[in-house]
C-alpha cells in the first residue's frame, strides 16, 4: 500500500481489506505532548491496548513527507525521539508533504487521514478546542472544525484539555453537530480530573452500546463526530484543587512569557506536570492508554455487528 506521499503498513491494509476493526492513533501527543520516554512507552502501551482488544492500531504521522498509516516499532521510536518534527493540524499535511517534512500529527489531521482511508475509530487524550482568551487571541483549535465534518467517526478521548475554556469548547461542539457521549458518566470528563461539572445528555455503559450508537448516526447520515469520553482512571486521577492551582500557575507563566499558538499546548501541560510533581503525567498516560483500549472494544463491536 505505498504511494508517492503515503505509505499503509502491510497489516492495516489488509485489515481494512476484511473489514477487521482498526484503531488510528495520533502522534502529536507521543512528538510534543509527552516527555521522553514515557511518551514511547505510552505509544506502545497504547497500541497493546487496543490489540488486546482485539483490533489492529493504526499510529498516524508524516515522515519524509509521506502519510504513514501504521508505523513500525523503530519508526515509532523516531517520532518519540523527534526534536525536530513539525505539529501537524488538517491545514498543515500539505506543507508537511510538498517539504518533505517529519510531522507529528494531532486530532484534527489524523482524524481526517483516518477517515478518508477508511478508518472509523480514533483515540486520543484530551481534545483541542477553545482556549480561554479566544475573545481576543481567535485561538480555536482545528480539531473542532474537524470533529464537525468527520461523518461518524468514532473518536475516544478523556474530554476536552482543561487548560481550555470547557463549557465554550463544548457548546462549540453543540454548534458544529458534535455528539458528546459519557462512558459511564453523566458528565464531561476533566481530562486529568474525573469530571468538569458539565453535565452530558448522552450516555452509553459498554462498547457495545457505543457501536449501537456510532451505527445509528452513521444510518442518519450525519456529518459530525461522535465523541466518545471515558474519565481518567480513578486510582491516578487528579484532585481537582491540585489541577486548578497547577493550572492557574501555568497560564500565568504562559501570558508571561509570550506563549502563543501551537507551542501554547506543550507549554501549558510541561507546567503542569512540573507542579504535580510527576502526578499529571501518570494520569495523562494512564487516560491515553485506556482510552487506546476502550477504542479498541468500540471498534471490535462495530466490525462484529455491522447492520
Ligand atoms: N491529548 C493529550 N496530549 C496532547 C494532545 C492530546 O493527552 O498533547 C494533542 C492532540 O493532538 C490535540 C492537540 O489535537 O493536543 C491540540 O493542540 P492545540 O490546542 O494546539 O490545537
Ligand atoms: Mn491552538
Amino acid at each position: 500500500m505505498a504511494s508517492l506521499h503515503e505509505i499503509t503498513t502491510e497489516e492495516v491494509a489488509s485489515q481494512l481489506d476484511r473489514g477487521g476493526p482498526v484503531v488510528a492513533l495520533e502522534s502529536t501527543l507521543i512528538a510534543q505532548g509527552l516527555p521522553w520516554p514515557d511518551n514511547l512507552e505510552t505509544a506502545r502501551e497504547s497500541e497493546e491496548a487496543v490489540r488486546s482488544a482485539g483490533a489492529i492500531p493504526a499510529t498516524i504521522a508524516v515522515l519524509d513527507g509521506r502519510i504513514r498509516v501504521g508505523l513500525s516499532a523503530s519508526e515509532l521510536e523516531r517520532v518519540a525521539r523527534s526534536t525536530h518534527f513539525l505539529k501537524a493540524g488538517r491545514r498543515d499535511l500539505a506543507t508537511a508533504l510538498a517539504r518533505s517534512l517529519d510531522a507529528a500529527t494531532t486530532v484534527s489531521a489524523t482524524l481526517w487521514i483516518a477517515r478518508t482511508r477508511g478508518i472509523g475509530v480514533m483515540a486520543t487524550g484530551g481534545l483541542g478546542g477553545v482556549h480561554r482568551e479566544a475573545a481576543t487571541t481567535f485561538d480555536v483549535s482545528n480539531d473542532l472544525d474537524e470533529l464537525g465534518s468527520a461523518d461518524g467517526a468514532l473518536v475516544v478521548c478523556s474530554g476536552v484539555k482543561s487548560i481550555l475554556d470547557v463549557p465554550a469548547t463544548l457548546d462549540a461542539m453543540e454548534t458544529r453537530g458534535v455528539c458528546v457521549v459519557g462512558y459511564r458518566t453523566d458528565e464531561l470528563p476533566g481530562f486529568l480530573t474525573r469530571s468538569s461539572g458539565l453535565p452530558l445528555e448522552s450516555r452509553v455503559e459498554s462498547p457495545a452500546e457505543a457501536a449501537d450508537l456510532v451505527r445509528a448516526h452513521r444510518a442518519l447520515g450525519l456529518p459530525g463526530a461522535i465523541v466518545l469520553t471515558q474519565p481518567v482512571p480513578e486510582a491516578v486521577a487528579l484532585d481537582q484543587a491540585v489541577m486548578d492551582a497547577a493550572l492557574l500557575t501555568a497560564l500565568e507563566e504562559a501570558r508571561a512569557e509570550r506563549v502563543t499558538g501551537k507551542a501554547v499546548t506543550p507549554f501549558l501541560l510541561g507546567r503542569i506536570r512540573h507542579a504535580t510533581a510527576g502526578n499529571a503525567l501518570v494520569a495523562n498516560r494512564a487516560l491515553i492508554v485506556s482510552n487506546a483500549g476502550l477504542a479498541g472494544e468500540a471498534a471490535r463491536e462495530l466490525a462484529a455487528n455491522t447492520r
